[in-house]
């Protein structure tokens, strides 16, 4: 039975990936951070209880910051390929934990490889680094392409620029089998809250429900080339099947900005939004609510009738008026948002992954934003069931 290591497996991509390996037959182990609560909701669905036989899941406590951790998990599970998905992935925050982001993106990565090239198992162990278009930053070409120079434009790809280039150096260095996958922006209902997708399909749900009134937005002219996680994490495993290791750029080839993301968010909602404005005075207004959205709202809108305190009945959820209403102002601009340098356009080729490979990308970026909004849809209907029902239910607006 093959064994892989997956560092940041509580992650979007570590999740997906787990699942596909578990599927494939593999024994997964993977790295999960001390955490003050638990932060393994992403992978609990794949959890076997380590006390009956052969559970083919397995997690080590570890952080990409500790070398000996790294090295006694190495030694421990001694696996034929590691993914190292773990990061600091947000591009934003990088900015204020500049150096934090470094040591765990850029040197975790040596850490790493340093410790497999330690313990001889620079022949056996197959190494996949989780590389980003963000490389690519100041675009100097028109598709990004893996012979496309780079510019990193944010700490964050500063840092993933020195863990591209120290896997490509252990691999000219030592003869390891180890790839970067340079992957554009890819998306899920397991995507972090803070990244602009699923801020919006998170967003726009609360709002179409009443729990939320407005989503602040950055730069909502931005171009990004999106994929499908679940596409995404399948290519991981291919590259590390070759005969020979090699980097590839995997992308769907197409862009759409961050305004067409919020449109299309809002129409699976029901409701048809029009923007007015320019720069950071610009917002987005509800013009129509369609059949869609009012059926929708029927049952689970927050109630907003209530009897006499200490009736019971006053915990049930009654038929409320809709939230929205057109001309209601729910998308404005936020210069928080904005970042010090931006990535303003990515565009992905992906006809090396193509040919090569014989990958090609499942999901369309608008089945997955549909997706998206379905699996936020739910969740805020549970929240505004709660809340109609009488209960604190307190909706994280953090950023
Ligand atoms: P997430 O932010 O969802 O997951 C990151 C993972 O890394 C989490 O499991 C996190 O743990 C873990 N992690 C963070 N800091 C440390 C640390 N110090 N030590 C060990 N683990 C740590 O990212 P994604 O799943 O979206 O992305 C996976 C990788 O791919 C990242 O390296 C990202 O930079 C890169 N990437 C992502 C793209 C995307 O569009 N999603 C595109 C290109 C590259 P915890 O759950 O405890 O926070
Ligand atoms: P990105 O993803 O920076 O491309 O990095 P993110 O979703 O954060 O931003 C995409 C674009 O949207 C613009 N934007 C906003 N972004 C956020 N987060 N919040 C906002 O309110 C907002 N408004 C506009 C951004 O400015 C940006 O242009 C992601 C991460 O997963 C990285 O780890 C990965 O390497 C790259 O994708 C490829």
């Amino acid at each position: 039975m093959k064994k892989a290591l997956i560092t940041g497996i509580t992650g979007q991509d570590g999740s997906y990936l787990a699942e596909f390996l578990l599927e494939k037959g593999y024994e997964v182990h993977g790295i999960k951070r001390r955490a003050s609560q638990f932060n393994t909701q992403r992978i609990d669905h794949l959890y076997q209880d380590p006390h009956i036989e052969h559970a083919r899941l397995k997690l080590h406590y570890g952080d990409l910051t500790d070398t000996s951790n790294l090295t006694r998990i190495l030694q421990e599970v001694q696996p034929d390929e590691v993914y190292n998905l773990g990061a600091q992935s947000h591009v934003a925050v990088s900015f204020e934990s500049p150096e934090y982001t470094a040591d765990v993106d850029a040197v975790g990565t040596l850490r790493l490889l340093e410790a497999i090239r330690f313990l001889g198992l620079e022949k056996k162990t197959r190494f996949y680094q989780a590389s980003t278009s963000e490389l690519y930053g100041l675009v100097q070409e028109i598709p990004q392409r893996e012979t496309t120079p780079f510019h990193p434009r944010s700490p964050y790809a500063v840092a993933k620029m020195y863990a591209y280039w120290i896997a490509v150096n252990y691999r000219e260095a030592y003869g390891m089998y180890a790839c970067n996958g340079i992957l554009f922006n890819h998306e899920s209902p397991r995507r972090g809250e803070t990244f602009v997708t699923r801020k919006i399909t998170r967003g726009l749900a609360n709002i179409a429900l009443g729990l939320e009134k407005c989503l602040y937005m950055g730069n909502i002219d931005s171009l990004r080339d999106w994929g499908h996680a679940k596409d995404y994490v399948r290519m991981q495993w291919m590259m590390l099947q070759q005969d020979q290791p090699e980097d590839f750029v995997i992308a769907t080839g197409v862009q759409y900005s961050v305004r067409q993301f919020i449109t299309w968010s809002a129409e699976h909602l029901g409701i048809k939004l029009r923007f007015e404005g320019q720069g950071v005075e610009e917002i987005g207004i509800v013009e129509s609510l369609t059949d869609k959205y009012h059926a929708l709202i029927q049952h689970s809108a927050p109630s907003t009738q209530h009897t006499a305190e200490g009736d019971p009945d006053s915990r049930l959820p009654t038929p409320n008026s809709p939230p929205l209403k057109p001309g209601d102002v729910i998308v404005k601009i936020d210069p928080r948002y904005f970042r010090p340098a931006e990535v303003e356009t990515l565009l992905g080729d992906p006809t090396k992954a193509k040919e090569k490979l014989g990958w090609v990308p499942e999901i369309t970026v608008q089945q997955m934003c549909e997706e998206m909004v379905a699996a936020d849809l739910e969740a805020a209907k549970r929240h505004a069931l709660l809340k109609g029902a009488g209960f604190e239910v307190a909706v994280s607006t953090e950023r």
